[in-house]
């Protein structure tokens, strides 16, 4: 495992320039399955046709503009870094559950083509922002209109799906919070922050070490945004907190919890809840979940330090399988599932990351037809860890290791550890054609990846070196 690792870094960096390693990209492909020709008993539509109708919900609109940028970090070091806004993370874009959100991205001068990928957002299929498949990389010169109303509310992200691995590592990321118009949670202070790797150097909103503003008392709502391609492992110092949602999925019943480390999956976001003690401050530091190594600090209020972070490799992990109570929330599961698929994750010497054996672009497509009840099992065999990231839908996760959950939890990505196996379900309710990919996007480029289409969806847009669409 270790040596797949290595070699896959070393790939990664290399496949900036050459094309050598891991996955050969075909020339052009239609990734809806349909090629030219084929009918479908049903008829059929095309993705780009399948968009948010006309409401008269309240329109945000933004501009995002996606360029080169030199960035100065802390420490003085100079990085040639990709934006969008001119900042990394790019501008946090905030609306209300229920808004209209307009997004204009323009591209400058970023050669390769950009897009924007929402992240954990249930939307329609033509905003999806994945290259060849929902609409064409953006190149320097253009512009892409994105619209789709924000239903769920939560905390969410954003990011380029071109060569993902190399433009979410340059920089070209964001967040997407959605609040909701009453507010759920009892809280004073409402901060979100991203964990993200920019170009090597492991950052928390472009800084080590993050300094947050509050008062002795104050209840703050933490929404940590892992944009990083490794589980996260957050300490919190001294004092308990509670985990109030997953994936922008509240928890049910979120009992406080201390001297845990919350483990957040690459792609993942953990919202927290906690009070900041009288004449004290609350310490936050993270721990990469494969290098073992702490890489950044979050600090918020002035007072004197409450508790010291110790003994961190030795903190039990915080485990979502035994955490909430258990609900009914009016989503009952089907007794059966009209679609039950197995996908077992590997790797393959010397650079394959694999599910069922093959990679993406060489994978069946999962299908599905609208309304289906469908239950995945992820099989972890070997690789690493393998963040499962489900396009365009939400999904329950069963249970883990054979065993039910405590309560229902929902999430867009699962970390799935080696050796592990976990049941996931949806319903198929959102026609699309939809990528399902390990947000390890090392992972992803080089391999692990591939599609979950609907029947009778088709795509006006190719995939492959020809048209320079390179989703993964
Ligand atoms: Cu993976």
């Amino acid at each position: 495992m270790k040596k797949g690792w290595i070699w896959a870094s070393f790939c990664v960096s290399l496949s900036i320039f050459l094309t050598a390693c891991g996955m050969e990209l075909p020339e052009e492909m239609d990734v809806s399955g349909h090629g030219h020709g084929t009918s479908h008993p049903g008829g059929t539509t095309s993705c780009a046709d399948l968009k948010e109708p006309t409401t008269t919900a309240p329109v945000k609109k933004f501009h995002l503009t996606a360029k080169a940028e030199t960035l100065k970090l802390e420490n003085g070091k100079t990085l040639d870094a990709w934006t969008y806004n001119g900042t990394t993370p790019g501008p946090e874009i905030r609306v209300q559950q229920g808004d209209r959100v307009v997004v204009t991205l323009e591209n400058e001068n970023i050669q390769a083509g950009v897009t924007i990928h929402w992240h954990g957002v249930i939307l329609p299929c033509s905003q999806d922002g994945v290259p060849g498949i929902t609409q064409d990389a953006v190149k320097p010169g253009e512009a892409f209109t994105y619209q789709f109303i924000a239903k769920q509310a939560g905390s969410f992200w954003y990011h380029s799906h071109q060569q993902s691995s190399i433009q979410a590592r340059k920089g070209l990321i964001g967040r997407l919070i959605v609040e909701t118009k009453k507010k759920d949670w009892d809280y004073d202070k409402d901060y979100a922050v991203t964990l993200h790797n920019l170009d090597g150097h492991p950052l928390i909103d472009q800084k080590k070490d993050l300094y947050l503003k509050a008062e002795p008392g104050e209840k703050v709502r933490l929404r940590i945004v892992n944009a990083r391609n490794t589980t996260q492992k957050l300490a919190v110092a001294g004092i308990p907190y509670q985990v109030i949602s997953i994936d922008g999925n509240d928890i049910h019943g979120p009992s406080p919890v201390k001297n845990q480390l919350i483990p957040v999956g690459a792609g993942q976001r953990y919202d927290i809840l906690f009070q900041i003690p009288e004449n004290g401050q609350v310490k936050l530091v993270t721990l990469d979940g494969e290098e073992q190594n702490t890489s950044t600090t979050i600090t918020l209020g002035d007072g004197r330090e409450v508790g010291k972070i110790t003994d961190l490799d030795r903190q039990p992990e915080f485990d979502f399988t035994r955490y909430g109570t258990p609900t009914h929330d009016g989503v009952s599961l089907p007794s059966k599932f009209d679609r039950v698929y197995t996908l077992t994750l590997d790797w393959s010497w010397p650079d394959q990351f694999t599910i069922n054996d093959k990679v993406m672009h060489h994978n069946q497509p999962l299908m599905v037809k609208k309304g289906d009840w469908v239950k995945l099992r992820l099989v972890n065999e070997g690789g690493g860890t393998h963040p499962m990231h489900l396009h365009g839908h939400v999904f329950q996760v069963l249970t883990k290791n054979g065993k039910p959950l405590k309560s229902s939890i929902y999430m867009d990505t699962l970390p799935v550890d080696v050796n592990e196996t976990y049941e996931i379900a949806f319903r198929a309710d959102n026609p699309g054609l939809w990528m399902l990919h390990c947000h390890n996007l090392i992972h992803a480029r080089l391999g692990m990846g591939m599609m979950l289409n609907y029947e009778g969806i088709t795509t006006p847009y190719r995939v492959g070196t020809k048209p320079g669409n390179v989703p993964d």
